[in-house]
């Protein structure tokens, strides 16, 4: 019998910020490197199928590695360890594999805990079919990038660099059921899916986890997004495209090529765009980018402004962007046609209230523009990983120490010792999002 290799995405608590939930790229990425002439590869959302179905599912199977998906918050990993735990008791002979964002900044302390078996640090599309064939043949895992195991029950990684790749695995949406993700979006579709076309962000933000990735970047080939986006347009009947990319317009020429295939079918889109992409296009009153993303009907643009305070912008979290440049940037989103969703943080270590207010008065110029926008506003939370965490740190914050704790971080509360209930409450004015009795994500 073929051993079978599961992949799992735990479940997320979604709440009013997060109702949907979306085709999960994590596994789906490493599930599409993995041969299938050698391995059964099953992938579970559990966020779509009951943990009850998903073991019932495995109960004949032959279980060589589970493979566990974790970000940091949402209650992910709690729910990964429950998993583990029930896996643990029925297939005792699958070694447990836990990867994703949270194991890319803290593989050590993933490992530390009893129902973890390998803990792989980075992109796991290479280093998990690595991992399989050592597991399956007993080779040691000692050269594969990345891979975290106890060896007298101590925590070794002899090949300390993280797992990269050489390019971009084409997905196998044969994995998954996608029509089960397509979801109405106010702003985007009644028939939105999500997609992602680049792994990675070159921007160096400070209190971001792609820090972590050490600034590389790496893009789909465009023909296998090509491919995909008539996968969706004409066998999945989407009417819109949710690139959930951490900047989707890094690579110019791929990106060119990807809008003009958008503009050959019926799709709206979104995307995330960071503030220099927009500066850098700007000539005068017109801008060559916005340009032609909103003839190919790009709707609605995601961008992260942070802050209203230029010291908060580049002393502190190394944004390179200047707080008067907002405006104009958002002023000719909007005379494109195309809705700008910004989202901002407050609280980070040292800020003043002054600087807070300057965020507060940003947004509120931003409105005043009289254009289509959404404001939704952060409390820096420290992300292990990043610049600002160990400045936070510094100052006095407390971070979880294990998985169980982790399990319980909360994106949405005042954790650090300078922030508080105030700020939650005062944040949430504002925080404006278009038509908001259609509840969606951004
Ligand atoms: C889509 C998304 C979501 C979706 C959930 C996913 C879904 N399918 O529904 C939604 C919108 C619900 C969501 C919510 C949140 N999200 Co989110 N989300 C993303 C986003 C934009 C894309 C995820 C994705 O598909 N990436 C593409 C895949 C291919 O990359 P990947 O996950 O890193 O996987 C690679 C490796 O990590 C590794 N890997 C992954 N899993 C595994 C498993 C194994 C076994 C192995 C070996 C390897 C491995 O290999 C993969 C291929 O290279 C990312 C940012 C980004 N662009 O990645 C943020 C991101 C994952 N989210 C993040 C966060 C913090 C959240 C929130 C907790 C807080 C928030 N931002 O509001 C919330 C939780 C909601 C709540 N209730 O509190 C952070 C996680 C940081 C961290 N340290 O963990 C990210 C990285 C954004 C960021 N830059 O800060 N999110």
């Amino acid at each position: 019998m073929m051993k079978t290799i599961a992949l799992i995405y735990p479940k997320i608590f979604f709440e009013d910020n997060y109702p949907c939930s979306w085709i999960p790229f994590s596994i789906l990425s490493i599930g599409s490197s993995l041969p299938k002439d050698k391995y059964d590869v099953c992938l579970f959302d559990e966020n779509c199928t009951e943990r009850e179905t998903i073991f019932e599912r495995l109960s004949n199977k032959d279980i060589l590695m589970a493979g566990i998906s974790i970000m940091t918050g949402g209650g992910q990993i709690g729910n990964a360890l429950e998993i583990s735990e029930i896996m643990r008791c029925e297939h005792p002979e699958a070694k447990i594999v836990f990867g994703g964002p949270h194991v890319n900044v803290l593989p050590e302390q993933t490992l530390e805990n009893a129902l973890v078996d390998y803990a792989v640090c980075g992109m796991g599309q290479e280093s998990i079919p690595a991992l399989a064939e050592c597991i399956e043949s007993g080779k040691p895992v000692d050269d594969i990038p990345g891979i975290y195991y106890k060896k007298d029950r101590t925590v070794v990684c002899p090949s300390k660099e993280r797992a990269c790749v050489s390019t971009l695995t084409p997905y196998d949406f044969s994995l998954i059921d996608p029509k089960m993700y397509i979801k109405f979006d106010s702003t985007i579709s009644d028939k939105t899916l999500n997609y992602i076309a680049s792994q990675g962000c070159p921007y160096g933000c400070g209190f971001c986890y792609e820090c972590s990735y050490g600034r590389k970047y790496y893009n789909m080939r465009s023909e296998f997004v090509k491919r995909d986006i008539a996968l969706y347009a004409e066998e999945l009947g989407v009417g819109g495209i949710k690139f959930y990319d951490a900047d989707f317009f890094v690579n110019s020429a791929v990106c060119g090529e990807i809008i003009s295939a958008l503009s050959e079918y019926d799709l709206r889109w979104a995307a995330s765009i960071h503030p220099n992409d927009v500066l850098r296009n700007q000539t005068g009153a017109s801008n060559a980018l916005l340009n032609s993303i909103s003839k190919s009907n790009c709707t609605r643009l995601l961008m992260g402004m942070e802050s209203g305070s230029n010291r908060i912008l580049n002393e502190v979290i190394n944004k390179k962007t200047k707080a008067e440049d907002y405006l104009l940037i958002a002023k000719s989103i909007a005379e494109y046609g195309i809705i700008g969703s910004y989202t901002f943080m407050v609280g980070f270590p040292g800020e003043t209230d002054d600087e807070i207010d300057r965020t507060f008065e940003l947004i509120q110029q931003l409105h005043e523009l009289d254009a289509m926008i959404e404001t939704k506003v952060h409390i820096y939370l420290p992300y292990p990983g990043t610049p600002l965490f160990k400045q936070s740190v510094a100052l006095g914050y407390k971070s979880p120490e294990c998985l169980e704790d982790w399990s319980k971080y909360n994106y949405y509360k005042s954790i650090t010792p300078w922030t508080d209930v105030q700020m939650e409450k005062k944040i949430l004015k504002y925080t404006y999002m278009i038509d908001k009795n259609k509840r969606r994500d951004v």
